[in-house]
């Protein structure tokens, strides 16, 4: 870490300098060659956002093949949280290469997979003994959640809300909101999912009491809570479009579920791991629940993914009842571990705060020229606005994908990547690393704005 922290500023020193520069069109030339090539072999199911072929990436930029660089509100889908290339995760991941690169864990164990399951059950909410099973990907982390609080409460259903988005394998097609493009075409898909009504204020305009309540009236009259294993929530939904709940929408839920003997799960897949100023978004809403999962950002961009939680339901699987070949990687746990340092050492949550402020103070101000931004959501650096259609932004709300599609594609001509979300692809999301400086945030937002002039 020292070659990186400037002793005197402990200001991070970045390898790619922090600034968009757009050199040819958009993609370039040798993007453009590389296309041709996947086309070639890679399915089509497999889309791409941005066809520019990255070549480089530090900090908050994104340098392509053809020298282009894109300030990065992605950051591959909330992924590279602390950054890019972030310094102590290319040296912890350097060095466990070094030494060991793949044991199994359920074969001969290692220390690092061990720490990042104290670290977890340090940072993730909730103050009982709490144990955890490291896997692969977001999805596996569901799949593995729901299958510990099967074994754990005896029962078969699973309930998610609307909105959600939970992953791609077969159960968890099945716990998506939205078919397509996730689910069409791949049935059968995995039985005794119900889809409950979650909190969605901007269109609801429910208190949280209200809305778990018309939550729990469903789970009751559609499932039965005798039946019912687990509740599995994002505490802020992404892929749905970073729907924040209402206050005291998931206490609520929470307090249900422990009475009924359900277990209630966070999928803290994309809102965890400091994104939104917290380690966990659940902290914001007051939330603890019983089982907690992470991905994305746990490791600095490499593959790994953990259920965490209380110690009695992770212990009611059998041994050998979990795992998997990859699951817990030495070299993935190492990154991990030096995310976790990073995010402390650093004052990371800070960092979300602050990104916070800046992006929503901006927003605000451009919300009040174009009359299309219907809602401003979000924390730390999990923030969207809900566009609509011109004119119904107090009256219809009439979902707006068109334009949220023209200002990603003017955002992306201009050096700046953006991601849509959104039931109906109708909202904006920004997820930038917490490295992203103000002036950055400040100049992307200059860029958005030229977009929305341009929507005419
Ligand atoms: N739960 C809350 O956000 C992944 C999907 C990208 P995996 N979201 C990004 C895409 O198009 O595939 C996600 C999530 C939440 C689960 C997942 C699934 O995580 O690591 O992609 O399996």
């Amino acid at each position: 870490m020292t070659d990186t922290i400037d002793a005197q500023e402990a200001a991070p020193v970045f390898t790619v300098p922090q600034e968009r520069k757009i050199v040819t069109a958009v993609p370039g030339p040798k993007s453009q060659e590389l296309h041709e090539r996947r086309r070639a072999v890679v399915s089509d199911g497999v889309s791409s956002a941005l066809p520019v072929y990255i070549e480089r990436a530090n900090g908050a930029i994104l340098v392509d093949v053809d020298g282009n660089r894109f300030v990065d509100f992605g950051a591959g889908i909330g992924v590279t949280t602390i950054g890019h290339t972030e310094a102590s995760v290319v040296a912890a991941a350097a060095g466990q290469l070094q030494d060991v690169i793949h044991t199994l864990f359920t074969i001969t164990p290692y220390e690092e997979y061990v720490r990042v399951a104290e670290l977890l059950a340090e940072r993730t909410p909730g103050d009982w003994a709490k144990k955890s099973v490291l896997v692969n990907s977001g999805a596996e982390a569901v799949e593995n959640g729901v299958k510990i609080a099967r074994k754990f409460t005896g029962r078969r259903a699973v309930a998610v809300l609307d909105h959600a988005y939970h992953g791609r394998t077969n159960l968890t097609m099945a716990m998506n909101y939205k078919a397509h493009p996730y689910a069409t075409g791949y049935g059968p898909f995995a039985g005794d999912v119900y889809h409950a009504p979650n909190s969605y204020p901007y269109r609801d305009g429910l208190s949280g009491e209200d809305a778990a309540a018309r939550t729990i009236a469903y789970l009751e009259k559609v499932v039965g809570a005798t039946d019912l294993a687990c509740l599995v929530v994002e505490p802020i939904q992404g892929e749905g479009g970073f729907v924040v709940p209402a206050d005291g929408f998931l206490p609520t839920l929470q307090a249900w579920c422990t009475e009924h003997g359900v277990v209630m799960i966070a999928d803290e897949i994309q809102s965890g791991m400091a994104r939104t100023g917290r380690w966990y978004a659940s902290e914001h809403f007051g939330w603890e629940p019983d089982l907690v999962l992470s991905a994305k950002g746990i490791a600095g961009g490499l593959p790994l993914a953990a259920v965490t939680g209380r110690a009695e339901i992770m212990d009611a699987s059998q041994p050998g009842g979990l795992g998997g070949t990859f699951g817990g990687n030495p070299v993935a746990c190492a990154a991990a571990v030096a995310v976790f340092e990073s995010i402390e050492a650093n004052g990371l949550l800070a960092e979300a705060e602050r990104i916070e402020r800046t992006l929503t103070t901006g927003l605000e101000r451009l919300r009040e020229r174009y009359d299309v931004i219907g809602d401003i959501r979000g924390k730390g650096a999990m923030v969207a606005i809900e566009l609509v259609q011109p004119g119904t932004r107090d009256t219809t709300k009439q979902p707006n994908p068109e334009a949220v599609s023209s200002l990603i594609a003017y955002a992306a001509q201009h050096g700046v990547l953006f991601l849509n979300a959104g039931t109906w692809g109708n909202v904006l999301r920004f997820l930038p690393s917490l490295a992203v400086g103000d002036e950055l945030i400040d100049d992307a937002l200059r860029v958005l704005d030229d977009g929305f002039a341009a929507l005419g």
